[in-house]
């Protein structure tokens, strides 16, 4: 058919063309690519040299697997080259081969790989080859070499082993059936429940082709405030449909246990891990879970904690509650992630020692296939924690890590905070567990101890907001913890750089920009919220914004007067020897580093002292007048954000420079408020004038009060608080 458009119609046509491809350009960073953008390489010289090395591929095999290695490639190959690609059916000319025969890979010795393992090599004679014993390391590959390309890297001489350090990389997703999401600050839950099994969101495939570029493979799909319903047969197909989805792309499926389930769904009086008729119900579910879902990851269980069922309600322990449970999956060959984030209303001990007073008892009575999930440090999720001291203390028992991605104690989705850092001081702790050079990741990746059973699991910030994580920039903190969970000797910039570039652009000055932004936000953060070692003086519920004076709730420990102690004498805790002696939770010389006032690092003194306001800090200043500074310097910070950000107007999209810039000044306005309303607060103790070099409030510490209860709606809140 001809069309014929008289000469004024055609001119708007294109016209109309031109715009409409405009708007899909701007739609296009609306976020939802994230670091797959696959936008045209910039460099031209770069671009010409990798047109002239890679103009087809051939992919060895043909499954589900394989054809998404496939459309992957293509994807990229013709986004990044904007160029033709051949895929090379019969493999003769190809200069990109994907291979699972390594054997024939000349001076490589197999075992040198992982099973997700892979190589990448380049040699003038045969062009590129990615090689892998399985198809999951061979995608995993894939997703490396385009990063190389999408970062502008050489291809002319590689000679690349990679493998992962750890073997469970896992989302936790907070997520309940209702879609609402605890802690959740991007929207509603990904999960449409509704709709599954029969309709199967873009979202998923999206979700999973993200998570496989950076190595993830497993996700728990619930809250670990548990609904049994997710275990009842209308459920575990929707769950099917998830699993089906994910597992070309590598990724199990994981659900959490509610430990009353049998009485709630099973219709029996007890839950107790010792009756018969309870382990037989367990025993039938796990089999009926495995008849939906043959490769079903297994259990996470959050027990006898805020207000969870538990073993404990029947008198019995953690381990026989987990064993109970393991031994369910055993046939299966399912695992149990059992949480230590315990602690009780009852018990009168520093909170930050309960989990390891309640835990390290029971080393050695686990089951094999029952891994510990312990959170980075013995509060929760603080700005800065020092590490969990059961880190290095179960050495006869799998210790996993849990990170939170989402940030509900870090700002939530109004602020930039980089968590690379923070998830990097942690892994290089050491832990002296056996002497020096017993560093946190070794004792999670299982080396320290010999276990083979090791994971790093990473409370997810994903959500329904278009570009996923509701803060551009936190889209960088689910990048980063893909990214570690593979390779925890990876450091915080290198991530940083990788995200920038791909997320952002190639351009020198912007990628320097925008890094140097990531790495002070944490620090930044810190300085604004919690500086010095406080910690838990968010506001109640939800945990937005300062709310230090909050001395009401039921439970001592829930209260931002609990952790920091504020009096006339003084601030801090004391977790000294003459205090509640958790200093002794570490191994020497921790412990005694952790005792002194002198030798404990600043960022950690009022974790471990209760510090008078007018003692001397490094600085020379005292310490009421550090506070100040401190959080007049984390504003000061966030200023230069804001400048450094506004320097980059034209060589990012508009759409996302401006989300970002109104984001900043958001940020600005909560730095603030954190530091005149703990300021104010805390002044009433140290009764002494604000230091001149911080901006004195406006208001008083009534309004700060009425102002922390004027955000009931804040998201993320946990539905039955
Ligand atoms: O961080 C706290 C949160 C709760 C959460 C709990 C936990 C899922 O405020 O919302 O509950 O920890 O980790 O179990």
């Amino acid at each position: 058919m001809l069309f014929y458009f008289p000469r004024p119609v055609k001119s708007k046509l294109i016209l109309f063309i031109t715009i409409l491809a405009s708007a899909i350009q701007s739609y296009a960073e609306n976020g939802y690519d994230l670091w797959l953008r696959y936008q045209k390489i910039e460099n031209p010289e770069m671009l010409a040299h990798y047109r002239e090395t890679i103009h087809s591929f051939s992919v060895e095999g043909n499954s589900p697997t394989t054809e998404i290695i496939k459309s992957e490639l293509e994807r990229g190959l013709i986004g990044l080259l904007d160029t033709t690609i051949k895929t090379d059916e019969d493999n003769s000319s190809v200069q990109l081969k994907l291979t699972r025969s390594i054997d024939e890979i000349e001076g490589f010795a197999t075992k040198e790989l992982h099973d997700e393992g892979y190589i990448i090599r380049s040699s003038n004679l045969s062009g590129i080859i990615i090689a892998s014993p399985t198809e999951i390391g061979l995608l995993y590959g894939t997703f490396h070499f385009l990063r190389l390309l999408q970062t502008q890297q050489e291809i002319d001489q590689l000679n690349i082993i990679d493998n992962p350090k750890v073997d469970r990389r896992i989302l936790n997703h907070w997520d309940n059936l209702d879609r609402t999401s605890e802690r959740g600050y991007a929207g509603f839950s990904i999960w449409d429940w509704h709709k599954l099994p029969v309709y199967l969101d873009k979202r998923y495939t999206d979700y999973a082709r993200a998570n496989a570029s950076i190595g993830i493979n497993g996700t728990v799909l619930t809250n670990v405030n548990a609904n049994a319903l997710i275990l009842t047969p209308q459920y575990l197909e929707k769950v099917k449909a998830l699993a089906d989805l994910f597992r070309p792309y590598g990724i199990k499926v994981y659900l959490t246990a509610r430990f009353s389930a049998p009485i709630e769904i099973g219709g029996l009086e007890t839950a107790d891990p010792l009756e018969k008729s309870v382990q037989k119900w367990w025993n039938e579910k796990a089999k009926e879970i495995y008849s939906y879902i043959p490769d079903f990851g297994g259990f996470l269980v959050k027990a006898n904690s805020e207000g969870q069922p538990g073993p404990q309600n029947y008198g019995r322990t953690h381990a026989d509650g987990a064993n109970m449970l393991a031994e369910a999956l055993q046939p299966f060959g399912g695992i149990v992630m059992w949480r230590a984030f315990v602690y009780s209303n009852e018990e009168p001990v520093d909170r930050a020692m309960q989990a390891y007073n309640e835990f390290k008892p029971l080393d050695g009575q686990f089951e094999n296939n029952v891994i510990v999930q312990v959170k980075n440090g013995p509060i929760d999720f603080q700005p800065r924690e020092p590490f969990h001291p059961l880190f290095g203390a179960m050495p006869q028992t799998p210790v996993m890590m849990e990170f939170q991605i989402t940030q509900e104690y870090l700002g939530q989705a109004t602020q930039m905070v980089y968590l690379a850092p923070m998830y990097k001081e942690v892994l290089d702790s050491d832990t002296y567990a056996k002497g020096k050079g017993s560093p946190v990741a070794k004792v999670i990746d299982g080396s320290l101890f010999e276990h083979d059973l090791n994971g790093i699991a990473g409370v997810a910030n994903i959500g329904t907001d278009i570009n996923w994580t509701g803060h551009p920039m936190a889209q960088s903190n689910w990048y980063a913890f893909g990214r570690l969970t593979w390779n925890s000797e990876l450091t915080a910039r290198t991530i940083a750089e990788e995200w920038v570039r791909m997320t952002f652009g190639n351009e020198g000055k912007m990628v320097s920009t925008i890094c140097n932004m990531l790495m002070s936000s944490w620090e930044t953060s810190i300085n604004y919220m919690t500086p010095l070692g406080l910690n838990h003086l968010m506001a109640t519920g939800h945990h937005y914004g300062p709310g230090p004076w909050v001395d009401y709730l039921p439970r001592a420990d829930w209260n931002p007067t609990y952790f920091h102690r504020a009096d006339k004498e003084g601030v801090g805790f004391d977790r000294t020897e003459k205090g509640s002696n958790a200093v002794n939770q570490y191994f020497s010389p921790l412990s005694k580093v952790f005792n002194s006032r002198k030798k404990t690092p600043e960022k950690f003194l009022l974790w471990f002292h209760h510090v008078k306001w007018d003692d001397k800090m490094k600085s020379d200043r005292i310490l009421w007048e550090e506070l100040g500074w401190k959080y007049q310097s984390g504003i000061n910070e966030v200023r230069t954000f804001i400048d450094q950000w506004e320097s980059l107007k034209g060589s990012i999209d508009d759409e996302r420079h401006q989300q970002v810039s109104m984001l900043l000044q958001i940020q600005l306005d909560e730095a603030i408020w954190w530091k005149d309303a703990c300021m104010t607060y805390f002044q009433t103790f140290s009764e002494m004038p604000f230091p001149d070099f911080m901006v004195t409030p406006t208001k008083d510490l009534e309004y700060f009060k009425k102002k922390e209860k004027s955000t009931p709606y804040a998201p993320g809140t946990r539905p039955q608080w």
